[in-house]
């Protein structure tokens, strides 16, 4: 009988996910959800074909070339700027990751964000805890409308096509966007989204959102500059990646109060949280959560290992990310 090729899960997965992994495959896994260094996660990579990673776990020519054997990675994440693709292609080695599993409900987190960073849910909530309501009065925490005002989305992708029609149909928002390109008509219209520059966005939006992927060019999107032209009363929503903030620049924007708010799904340099940005208190705060029900991250963890199947046994990929030459099982 032929020994069935060796795959490495790099981080803690569900149970189920990795049992069916293991009918197929020899799986070396991490259920105890240790954070490898990089050059434990090279080590752990060696001999092995196929690994499941997270947005964690990066892959660069130095791990490819301590691992020529290795044929596909699977990020169980949308986003994969955790991947050198250029240099896993050179490399012969398959890239992918889970689109549209998780685009309605990161759109539905980030609806929650928008929610609670303009009506200051944990503003208040840590204020009730703190023991500190002893009485009503006219303007506690009295926030920013959400229904009717003016969504500003950078980067209309899925998620931010997503963030936009419950914007535009179930909270009657005025929806502008900026995105690298535009939309067609039909989604324009879809979406009640109108395309404006970067700079008409963050003057007249209300409630600036960010979905654009991380890349070098994304890089400090928003910086001093940019939050110098929002309005006071605006607040800002990151859901996208940790760096396409200056977090050092907001957490100073917040204390100032140049803007209003900000709600903060994603950091720089994370699970490092700048620390300023734990002093002021209009800023929400969570640990990267956007695509967290069970069920989403079930599909993602899912669709990461049929990938991994996929690409192994019948030598295509369901969502590849690269095309790799010589790819046949
Ligand atoms: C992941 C995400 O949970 O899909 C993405 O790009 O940011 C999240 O949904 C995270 O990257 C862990 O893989």
């Amino acid at each position: 009988m032929m020994s069935k090729p060796s795959i490495l899960v790099a981080r803690a997965i569900f149970p189920e996910v990795l049992q069916s992994l293991a009918q197929v495959f020899e799986v070396e896994s991490n259920q105890s959800d240790e954070v490898w260094s990089p050059a434990e996660l090279t080590r752990r990579m060696q001999g092995k074909v196929g690994a499941l990673t997270t947005g964690s776990e990066r892959i660069d020519a130095a791990l490819l070339q301590a691992n020529p054997q290795l044929r596909i990675v699977a990020n169980m994440a949308v986003g994969f700027n955790n991947f050198d693709v250029p240099a896993m292609t050179a490399a012969g080695v398959q890239a992918s990751n889970t689109p549209d599993v998780l685009t309605e409900t990161t759109a539905d987190f980030g609806f929650a964000l928008l929610m609670a960073t303009a009506r200051r849910i944990t503003e208040s909530e840590h204020y009730l805890r703190a023991g500190l309501w002893t009485k009503w009065s006219y303007d506690m925490f009295a926030g920013a409308e959400v229904h009717g005002s003016t969504i500003g989305i950078i980067g209309m992708g899925r998620i931010g096509q997503g963030i936009a029609r419950r914007a535009a149909h179930g909270f009657g928002m005025n929806v502008l966007y900026h995105n690298r390109s535009r939309l067609s008509a039909e989604l324009e219209a879809e979406c009640k989204a109108r395309y404006v520059s970067k700079q008409a966005l963050l003057q007249s939006a209300d409630h600036v959102m960010l979905v654009v992927p991380y890349s070098a060019e994304s890089h400090h999107t928003i910086g001093a500059a940019e939050l110098a032209q929002m309005k006071p009363t605006a607040t800002l929503v990151n859901i996208a990646r940790g760096g396409i903030v200056d977090d050092a620049a907001l957490a100073k924007a917040l204390a100032a109060r140049q803007i209003a708010a900000a709600g903060l799904d994603v950091f720089e340099g994370e699970p490092s949280v700048h620390p300023d940005l734990l002093k002021v208190p209009n800023v929400v705060l969570t640990p990267h959560i956007a695509s967290s029900t069970v069920k989403t991250r079930l599909a993602m963890a899912q669709l990461a290992a049929d990938n991994l199947v996929a690409y192994l046994t019948r030598g295509q990929a369901l969502t590849p990310l690269n095309t790799v030459t010589g790819s046949a099982a």
